[in-house]
């Protein structure tokens, strides 16, 4: 027997695609957060905008929550629909509309893989700058709906800066064209940046125009050992004022043990307790000298211990993977994830009070860190130890996430850089926005969504 509700969207929408499978809702049900069980009312898989907007308005009508959907790539369990939700899956929504060579701008579907964005923008000899490892799952709309950041902020910025127009249909279930792909437009609030970021709580994006821009030019990676935790900041110093830095990462010795646990190849003949990745831009010998100058600088001072140019693109590809095969090496170990930022100037005194911190707070637990150290984006991801409950767990490091906030709060950082509050960190929304920034985003959110349909319980909560 089907739900009657459910026979009442067939009707307003007789071409609309929908799933109930068991396996279907458990999968479209979960992000990798994998904390939460999926239990979802069934999965709506739109072919267009009308379909979308149909979808929404059945859902104000009957009362019924949707969760937007995109890779399900998300750490913050934004898009994890566990209480009979309507999962909208914009994966069939994953086409390239219109390429403008004079605007050099891409409109895609939402659903479209952040992988093919790329490809689709070097295809006209263009590149889309937004990168990270999770690029052959996620989506474009799951990139907007949490602002994602990345491996390249700190040459090209936040998902943010690219988007030059949106299409949504909003929770009321009204089709907007925002922006429409115009680099001025002093015309009053700017509607497309309210939602990017938005989480999927104020409406659906179903399509963007992205700005694309010239190819990166040729680069070189780097690999570096330090021996301790207060030389990262000299080092990011000592690069960024020599060198045009495509990227600038940092992960710890314990985070290489389980790249290298996960199958990649030791770098160095021996361990160093902590690595920096940087990639910067070369093709001339000047460029090519200061690099050099950059690594012999860090190597007198003793803030590094040892080194590694790439010679090949496929050396390249190799050094990045200890980076960015961190994630994927962590999973099995069930990581509770923060993912903090504070301003870069004032990191080095927010990474030696962590520090401090998480050593009193979890002194038997194998932490990790790494991140977006030119950005002032830290990932930390504490590993569950083996036989420890999950809910124990889980409480554990929430209580040491308080902590965390309050010196966030000090430092006037963010709980999430990058991933998104969703539900994992709505409970430390206030260490960053005030209750009167707070009080302005349910009002935003009651005009936009004003039956409280769209994803609720992420980010805050309806009151
Ligand atoms: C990264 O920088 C991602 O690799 C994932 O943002 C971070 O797994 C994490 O905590
Ligand atoms: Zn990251």
């Amino acid at each position: 027997m089907t739900d009657p509700r459910l026979d009442a969207l067939r009707h307003a929408a007789p071409a609309l695609r929908l799933k109930t499978d068991p396996a279907d809702l458990e999968h479209y049900g979960r992000d990798w957060t994998r904390r939460w069980t999926p239990a979802p009312l069934a999965i709506a898989l739109p072919g267009d905008v009308e379909e979308v907007q149909a979808v929404v308005r059945w859902a104000r009508a009957q009362g019924i929550a949707l969760v937007p959907s995109g890779g399900r790539t998300g750490l913050s369990g934004g898009a994890v629909a566990a209480a009979g939700e309507i999962v909208v899956s914009l994966e069939r929504m994953n086409r390239a509309l219109e390429f403008d060579p004079i605007d050099r701008t891409l409109t895609v579907q939402a659903g479209m893989p952040l992988e093919a964005l790329h490809n689709a923008a070097r295809e006209h000899g263009l590149q889309y700058p937004v990168d990270f490892a999770a690029r052959g799952s996620c989506t474009i709309g799951g990139n907007i709906a949490t602002n994602a950041g990345g491996i390249r902020v700190i040459r090209y910025g936040n998902t943010r800066e690219w988007i030059a127009g949106l299409k949504v249909v909003t929770g009321a279930g009204e089709v907007l064209h925002l922006n429409r792909g115009l680099i001025k437009n002093s015309s009053g609030y700017d509607l497309r940046q309210l939602f990017v970021g938005s989480e999927g709580t104020l409406g659906i994006v179903v399509e963007a125009t992205v700005r694309l821009t010239d190819p990166p030019p040729p680069s070189n990676v780097m690999l570096l050992a330090l021996p301790s935790f207060d030389v990262l900041m000299k080092v990011f110093a000592a690069f960024r004022e020599r060198l045009q830095l495509e990227a600038f990462e940092f992960f710890t010795g314990r985070a290489l043990h389980h790249v290298l646990a996960h199958g990649a190849q030791p770098p160095f003949a021996e361990m160093h307790p902590y690595y920096v990745v940087t990639e910067f831009a070369i093709g001339d010998e000047a460029r090519e000298a200061a690099a050099m100058a950059a690594f012999e600088h860090c190597l007198e001072q003793g803030w590094v211990g040892d080194g590694v140019i790439s010679q090949s693109d496929a050396q390249a590809a190799q050094l990045w993977r200890l980076r960015e095969g961190i994630t994927e090496a962590l999973a099995r170990h069930k990581p509770y994830k923060n993912d903090v930022s504070v301003r870069v100037s004032r990191m080095p005194a927010f990474l030696e009070e962590t520090q401090a911190l998480l050593g009193r707070a979890y002194p038997d637990f194998d932490v990790v860190w790494f991140g977006h150290i030119g950005d002032g984006n830290l990932h930390i991801n504490v590993l569950k130890p083996e036989g420890l409950d999950d809910a124990v767990f889980v409480r554990q490091c929430e209580d040491v996430t308080r902590l965390l906030a309050q010196s966030l709060a000090r430092h006037e950082g963010s709980i999430s850089a990058e991933h998104g509050i969703g539900l994992v960190k709505k409970g430390y929304l206030e260490s960053t926005r005030s209750a009167a920034e707070i009080a302005v985003m349910r009002g935003i959110r009651g005009v936009l969504d004003p039956d409280g349909i769209m994803n609720p319980g992420k980010l805050f909560d309806l009151l």
